[in-house]
């Protein structure tokens, strides 16, 4: 009898801001660790996100956006976090999203490493132009003519539409190895880092179009006690006038946010969480790069 061997990878997903990376590792994994916004330029760390099977583990890597407009401090090192991610996977997710291949899809593309394998993933396509076939067909026949692909999948990461289909068509393409995870491990971030990610992904929602890329969340403190978390959260504002807009009136906007990032929290936890978020201001943090070293960014 021929036993099927076990395989297990790395993937990294990669892509212009905003094509629905995150959102697409999230439903690939079955559980929101990734954060996810309208506005682009939501995720700025790598984060690990682990399926597993009887047959395959695959370990996917979610990147920020890969940056080609405004330069600083900042989108360097977002820039430099995706190609280190990129270095020494099996394969690459690329991700467009369904009708809109831009030059920044180009200039992501032309960055990708020579010799690995990489997959096409044509998303979004729930969207109303891309439900008429012939014309998604001409979008994929575009952009597989753009670059060498391993294969082509199309997905709606947002309805977890063939998100089964992706699975299986990325499983042959790693190499035959025990799992490197425990089974029930989803990601390998910790508990902290989600926390503060959480709080992030409420300021993007609650906040304007500018203010969320000038802010940074810090956890303060994380404690455990009876199985409860005790997290202190501080945002940072870099201008003392970005302050009242964050706190909003009688301070119900931070209220908001603090509300709803505690009950994120206590889900993806499973367990109670005390949650105190406040607003520090701390000026030229996107610039400053020993302050990023010290975010871990
Ligand atoms: N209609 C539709 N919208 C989607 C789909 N997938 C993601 N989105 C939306 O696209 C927006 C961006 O999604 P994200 O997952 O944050 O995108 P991203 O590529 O991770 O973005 P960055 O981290 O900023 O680079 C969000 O508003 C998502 O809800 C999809 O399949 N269909
Ligand atoms: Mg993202």
């Amino acid at each position: 009898m021929n036993e099927i061997a076990y395989r297990c990878g790395f993937v990294a997903i990669v892509g212009r801001p905003n094509v629905g990376k995150s959102t697409l590792m999230n439903h690939l994994i079955g559980q929101k660790i990734s954060i996810t916004s309208k506005k682009a330029q939501t995720t700025r760390h790598k984060i690990t996100g682990i399926y597993t099977d009887p047959a395959a583990q695959l370990v996917f890597v979610d990147t920020p956006g890969f940056q080609t407009n405004h330069r600083n401090a900042l989108n360097d090192r977002l820039n430099l976090n995706v190609t280190e991610a990129m270095g020494g996977v099996d394969v690459i997710v690329f991700v467009v999203e369904a009708m809109r291949f831009t030059d920044a899809d180009r200039t992501v593309l032309r960055q990708l490493p020579a010799h690995t394998p990489v997959m096409l993933v044509v998303n979004k396509i729930d969207k109303d132009k891309a439900k008429n076939k012939e014309a998604l067909q001409a979008f994929i026949d575009e952009v597989s003519a753009a670059s060498a692909f391993a294969g082509v999948e199309t997905v709606s990461a947002k309805h977890g539409l063939r998100m089964a289909n992706l699975i299986a068509a990325l499983k042959p393409m790693l190499p035959e190895s025990v799992p490197l995870y425990p089974d029930d491990m989803v990601t390998d971030k910790s508990s902290r880092f989600l926390a503060m990610e959480i709080v992030r992904e409420k300021l993007f929602r609650y906040l304007g179009e500018e203010l969320p890329y000038a802010l940074n969340v810090e956890v303060e403190q994380f404690k455990e006690e009876n199985g409860m978390y005790e997290i202190y959260i501080a945002v940072l504002v870099d201008k003392e006038n970005q302050k009242p807009i964050v706190i909003g009136k009688g301070g119900e906007k931070l209220k908001k946010i603090s509300t709803e990032a505690r009950l994120d929290m206590e889900k993806l936890f499973e367990r109670k969480v005390f949650l105190r978020v406040w607003v520090k201001v701390k000026s030229g943090w996107a610039d400053d790069v020993r302050f990023l070293n010290e975010l871990g960014l």
